[in-house]
């Protein structure tokens, strides 16, 4: 793998104008023959041959308008087919014969098999394992495919855009064709053939057309299909009211498949999905599946328009999709569900995922200017600080002007393969504002930090803020300029009001936003008629790290009186994060853990406020995580003192809490059947949350183990059985909780991925053991992506007492575990290895082990560039 670099862009030298698949699949067999019209750019030299691309493939046979091509006129490698003396009269026609084996793929990119179904996934460079192909976003084309197999194993034949006809072929075999007429990248092409079942309905556009919706799955499991096929209605509605986007074919099919390296994927007209994105009932999802499926089916329907009618013209363009449709499911979430509640899991998700990878070996920038392995880039930093990206374009131009700059984005690039550049132009057309500050949030890597400092003075009635930002160094990314940054602020006065300044001075703000511009500056505010509490950055109007020191009564007024709820829940975890610290800190160094009682007051006082919805105050209840410490603390981390340390905490909050956590339990019961909308789904986190505190506090696995008999769905089930396994992992209650529920679901793979993630995060060093035992049991099936994230993924990302062993085990275990996955599926070793992107945060033994694990790695005679670019990137 070479590195290939944003500034080498340049346009092809053929235009392709129309693409002929046919298709005669076999299992180890198939045969692809690709029809392929170019024509000449204007200004290219006819002596300019045509480079296809090519992954694993053999050529079987090379036309050139319709007649063989001679051996002198092309050169065929696996990874390239090279055409010269091409006719000089353009348009000319180029056919394509490979052979393929879809049963022996199991990178599980290009076509490959699935449960006995032919599945394909080609994003971002798997089309050209298909055929020789140009595979590049910026060439699109419409498309006419013909599929041919056998009829009775096959009796499903899909592809991408309108059904045109079908029949019966020779020798027990029939064919069926499909037109997309709009023009797309290879990347978008999907095929998918096989016996499965349907859900069928139908949706009727804001024009009035009609277009048939079909969610495909194994037969059988129709009926978990009922809550995609509704979250994809709601989809459709809520992007045409919210953005004026029409759906534009007449059918949109999504298939569910068992193995697939990702959530899910865009195909114009024929999304494929990871089953677990797809398939949900009360008994076997729990709430977050719900809320998964409800994000992810919008997500995929929204790169309709953001991906598809207007895709990327590279790939260091990725963003310009990812994070933009992230934003738009975003908001839809926050449309279905409660936004505060919305905003918070969000803003948790960043901190946790987003956040370390800025900090670590592996950060990039939003818009990276280079790679070595493009599959490498679909990561956390490109996909949700994306999303933050676009989301602080709309907090600075307000929704009036980020609708126009959206509307105008759509009308001017549709049909087109365009750049951040072009996308940023639209906003600033659409509002008159200059954003090219701003746009320095796509090209430097890293998380600003922002140091706040503020005085009062009473007898002027001003209040001064003072800013500083400061971006880390990054890898390739030594200085950097300051960056535009949107705070949304509150200045809270003691009666709870929140004060209406009469001037600001120092620079812009609009509405309830400051614009950080400059390195240093000194904001003041006139008219504050008594000392206020600053709330700052308020529903986290910017990606950043603050550094702001209020004390914890200020903290406790903003949790009471913010009209923002995102900012009350900061508050409450800015009260707890140094709690958190300092007892890491006490446990590390064996001194008595204590905790402050301010905290628990303010905790308590929020989960029992009746006024706030129980999703809310459940996630007051949830204490960062133990990640989040350690972010936090930022090095020399010992993660075994920063568990110890949360868990005395959240002992000494659940014995103060008994009464109100008992009360919570009890009100928080539903009675009547299961229904996964927010609300009930807020009660049933809030009951849960309490559930938790109570064995905390009363140390014995009974109530836990009762609440597991008495559940009736799946949320209650996996929360008592976690409570179980991973606060009483040797109690026979645990262990029979674990029989039972892996007798009751045995055969559904998605539940039985859940009883192994459960396993593999009970923490402790026995954790290791465990992971090695469940590798053993026959359920285990190491060529399933979603069996080995459950069981090593979750272990590595998921359990950080049981990974981080001080002996180095873990790490050892882990090389091992991806020198073993990487021939077979290297995306999926990949991504997995990522689990170890902070190991430089770690105490020196624990790093010594890590450092020497990823060496083994990188030692390795045979990797995949995809592993080798991360393992590269990490010891760097
Ligand atoms: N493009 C796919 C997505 O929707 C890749 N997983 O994010
Ligand atoms: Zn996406």
């Amino acid at each position: 793998g070479q590195i290939v670099h944003l500034a080498d862009y340049r346009p092809t030298d053929f235009v392709l104008e129309r693409v002929d698949l046919t298709f005669e699949l076999d299992p180890t067999n198939t045969k692809v023959e690709a029809r392929l019209i170019f024509h000449r750019r204007e200004g290219v030299d006819p002596s300019v041959p045509l480079v296809l691309d090519g992954d694993e493939l053999t050529l079987s046979g090379l036309l050139i308008d319709q007649s063989e091509a001679p051996a002198s006129r092309y050169d065929a490698t696996p990874e390239s087919l090279t055409i010269r003396d091409l006719p000089a009269e353009t348009p000319f026609e180029v056919t394509v014969t490979t052979f393929i084996n879809p049963e022996a793929n199991s990178q599980l990119m290009g076509l490959y098999r699935t449960s006995g179904v032919y599945c394909t996934q080609c994003e971002a460079e798997g089309f050209r394992r298909i055929t020789y192909f140009p595979d590049r976003p910026d060439v699109l084309a419409p498309y006419t495919i013909t599929i041919i197999a056998d009829k009775a194993a096959n009796p499903v034949m899909l592809s991408n855009g309108n059904f045109l006809g079908g029949g019966d072929y020779d020798e027990g075999r029939h064919f069926a064709a499909w037109f997309d007429p709009h023009p797309k990248p290879a990347y978008l092409f999907a095929l998918v053939a096989g016996d499965l079942g349907v859900v069928e309905d139908t949706f009727t556009t804001m024009s009035g057309r009609d277009v048939k919706l079909r969610i495909y799955v194994e037969h059988g499991k129709e009926p978990r299909a009922a809550y995609a096929m509704d979250a994809l209605k709601r989809s459709m509605k809520w992007d045409e009211e919210r953005f004026g986007r029409e759906y534009d074919l007449d059918i949109f099919m999504i298939v569910a498949v068992s193995d697939f390296n990702m959530g899910a994927m865009e195909n114009k007209g024929l999304n494929v999905f990871n089953d677990k994105y797809v398939l949900a009932d009360p008994e076997t999802a729990t709430d977050q599946d719900y809320a998964n499926i409800e994000a992810i089916i919008a997500h995929e329907y929204f790169h309709n328009w953001t991906g598809n009618r207007i895709t990327c013209r590279d790939w260091f363009q990725l963003c310009l999709k990812e994070g933009l449709t992230v934003y738009r499911d975003h908001e839809f979430s926050a449309d279905q569900r409660s936004r505060a509640v919305k905003r918070v899991a969000e803003v948790r998700h960043l901190k946790s995922e987003q956040f370390p990878e800025d900090a670590g070996p592996l950060a990039h920038p939003v818009r990276p200017t280079k790679y070595r392995e493009i599959n490498n880039f679909y990561t956390t930093t490109v996909y949700e600080k994306g999303s933050e990206v676009t989301r602080m374009i709309a907090t600075l131009l307000g929704s009036k002007d980020f609708k126009a700059g959206m509307d105008l984005y759509f009308e001017r690039h549709d049909g087109q393969a365009v750049t951040v550049e072009d996308y940023l132009k639209c906003f600033e057309d659409a509002s008159g504002r200059d954003l090219e500050q701003f746009s320095l949030w796509y090209h430097q890597a890293g998380t600003p930090l922002v140091t706040a400092s503020s005085s009062y003075d009473q007898k002027k009635g001003t209040f001064t803020l003072s800013l500083e930002q400061m971006l880390p160094a990054t890898p390739g990314q030594s200085n950097k300029e300051p960056m535009h940054i949107p705070l949304s602020l509150a200045l809270i006065l003691d009666n709870g009001q929140i004060a209406a300044p009469t001037a600001v001075k120092g620079g812009e703000m609009t509405g309830d936003v400051l614009h950080l511009t400059e390195r240093k500056q000194t904001f003041t505010f006139s008219g504050i008629s008594s000392r206020p509490v600053l709330s700052l950055n308020r529903s986290f109007s910017a990606p950043i790290n603050l550094h702001f020191d209020q004390t914890p009564a200020d903290l406790a007024h903003i949790a009471r009186h913010d009209t923002d709820l995102f900012a009350r829940w900061q508050a409450l975890t800015d009260l707890a994060m140094p709690n958190l610290m300092q007892a890491a800190r006490d446990a590390r160094e064996g001194r008595e853990i204590t905790c402050d009682p301010a905290l628990t007051a303010a905790l308590l006082e929020a989960a029992g406020d009746e006024a706030l919805e129980p999703a809310f105050r459940a996630q007051v209840l949830t204490l960062p995580s133990e990640a989040d410490i350690a972010r936090e603390l930022g090095g020399n981390n010992d993660p075994d003192a920063i568990h110890a340390g949360r868990h005395a905490i959240l002992s000494a909050i659940a014995r103060e809490g008994n009464k109100t956590f008992l009360r919570l339990f009890d009100e928080m019961k539903i009675a009547g059947p299961y229904a996964p909308d927010a609300a009930s789904a807020g009660k049933r986190a809030l009951r849960n949350s309490a559930l938790a505190y109570l064995t905390y506090a009363e140390g014995t696995p009974a109530r836990a183990a009762q609440a597991f008999a008495a559940a009736d769905n799946m949320t209650d089930v996996a929360q008592a059985l976690t409570l179980l396994a991973h606060r009483f992992p040797d109690s026979a209650e645990a262990q029979g909780a674990l029989d039972t529920f892996l007798k009751r679901f045995d055969g559904n793979a998605l539940v039985i991925d859940k009883w192994f993630s459960i396993q593999a995060t009970i923490p402790g060093a026995g954790a290791l053991a465990r992971v090695k035992a469940l590798m053993e049991n026959p359920r285990f099936v190491s060529t399933n992506p979603n069996r080995v994230r459950s069981l090593i993924g979750t272990f590595a990302f998921g359990n950080p007492t049981g990974f981080n062993r001080p002996d180095g085990e873990g790490y050892r275990f882990l090389a091992e575990q991806i020198l073993s996955i990487d021939p077979k599926n290297p995306q999926l070793a990949a991504r997995i290895l990522t689990s170890m992107r902070s190991w430089r945060s770690l105490e020196p033994q624990r790093a010594d082990h890590a450092r020497s694990a990823l060496a083994t790695i990188e030692r390795a005679e045979t990797l995949s560039t995809d592993v080798r670019d991360i393992v590269e990137r990490m010891l760097k």
